[in-house]
């Protein structure tokens, strides 16, 4: 087997839990017809999507959003699907107590309650059988003055090494980084270098997590890619696509052309080489709303635009290239690059899931499954995705 293949063929793109249900932007949350009312009903969705992909067996949880009173059940339910429960999303950013921060707020009670939760999600983990542990803090201020920045890096700082302490020893601390919002004067954790530092000083088991919408525009985030896996510190992706901010539209959707420049340094970090399931494997997560958008298919496509970024990143040509580069060729470097870019790869796609026993086309398969016939008729209510309102 080629190794294009093999990468095609093992790839694992992990569902965020939240793109079945209904959401929207602070105007308006478009109520759509069928969405789950649980998250029993979430993962019967994503395993809809894994159905036909075969490539995203397992989902994300964000708690409380998720909560249920048993997660072992909902565990055994995931598998009973035929998929499994992936990263557990914990939730500082919706209580009225985290008005001025939750990990970094300056009043220690809601501190421990922030911490406490983050610890609660360990818990959970334990019963999920999670491997990743996933952070973001909408922790900041709006205007200069308001609190003292550096007493905030201290107490982020206590809070990640208390959580740190408490993960098994296979498990992982994600922590994701954004620019601004909803802080809009200065965040805690607002980059990669913030980040990259906490996750050192941390130890090998805190990673960060690249969530694609969380950069000022023009960033180069394929070069904070490079940086990261160079130094074993990247260990997650949220993929999604932004226009203007934190936009969380399909991946791949506003600029294919930064996806295939992010997982080829994925590639040439050897980021496709680990085991599933081991600590030093870089997960590949969707972390997307659909606002107006039908959720399962938008799942589908988002899914499928990542296999083929991927497909073009693997089919470059790393000899010609490396030779190109040493010769100081600019334009045939450059060239080999576009080569694999502008290569079709959507029929080399179909036929690789038609030999896995697939449909070589999941949006059409779906479509005439009957699945979001049978879902509007049989759910009536469905939940909010969590936020938007
Ligand atoms: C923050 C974020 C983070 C949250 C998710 C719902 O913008 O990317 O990953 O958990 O959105
Ligand atoms: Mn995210
Ligand atoms: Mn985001």
């Amino acid at each position: 087997m080629s190794r294009v293949t093999e990468v095609l063929n093992s790839q694992h793109i992990e569902l965020p839990s939240w793109a079945f249900g209904n959401s929207g932007t602070r105007f308006k949350v478009f109520a759509q017809a069928g969405v789950p009312r649980d998250p029993y009903e979430k993962i019967a969705d994503a395993a809809q999507v894994h159905k036909y992909t075969g490539a995203a067996p397992t989902v994300a949880l964000h708690i409380p959003w998720d909560k249920v009173d048993d997660y072992a059940d909902l565990a055994r339910h995931a598998k009973d699907l035929g998929v499994a429960i992936g990263t557990i999303n914990s939730n500082v950013f919706q209580d009225d107590d985290y008005m001025l921060g939750s990990v970094t707020n300056p009043d220690p009670r809601v501190r421990r309650k922030a911490t406490d939760h983050l610890l609660e999600c360990v818990d959970v983990m334990d019963q999920t059988g999670s491997r990743d542990l996933k952070l973001w803090f909408s922790d900041g201020i709006n205007y200069p003055g308001q609190d003292d920045i550096r007493a905030r890096q201290d107490r982020l700082a206590t809070a990640l090494a208390e959580v740190y302490a408490r993960l098994g020893d296979d498990q992982r601390m994600l922590l994701e980084y954004k620019l601004f919002e909803p802080a809009f004067y200065a965040t805690d954790v607002p980059d990669w270098g913030t980040a990259y530092a906490h996750t050192l000083a941390l130890g090998e088991k805190a990673v960060v997590c690249v969530d694609t919408g969380h950069h000022a525009p023009s960033t180069n985030i394929e070069f904070i890619v490079a940086f990261l896996l160079r130094a074993n510190k990247l260990g997650a992706f949220d993929f999604n696509s932004r226009f203007y901010a934190d936009d969380d539209l399909m991946v791949g959707a506003a600029d294919p052309f930064q996806l295939f420049r992010i997982l080829f340094e994925v590639l040439r970090g050897g980021g496709f080489d680990r085991e599933h399931g081991a600590l030093d494997e870089i997960a590949f997560m969707l972390d997307q709303c659909h606002n107006i958008e039908p959720k399962i298919p938008g799942q589908i496509r988002s899914v499928m635009n990542v296999q083929e970024a991927t497909a073009k990143a693997l089919l470059v040509d790393r000899e010609a290239l490396a030779a190109a580069q040493a010769e100081g060729d600019v334009l045939g470097a450059n060239a080999v690059f576009m080569d694999a870019y502008n290569t079709d790869v959507r029929p080399l796609l179909a036929s690789l899931r038609e030999e896995k026993g697939l449909d070589p086309d999941p949006m059409g398969a779906y479509k005439r499954s009957g699945y979001a016939e049978k879902i509007v008729a049989e759910r009536v209510g469905g939940t909010q995705a969590g936020w938007g309102a």
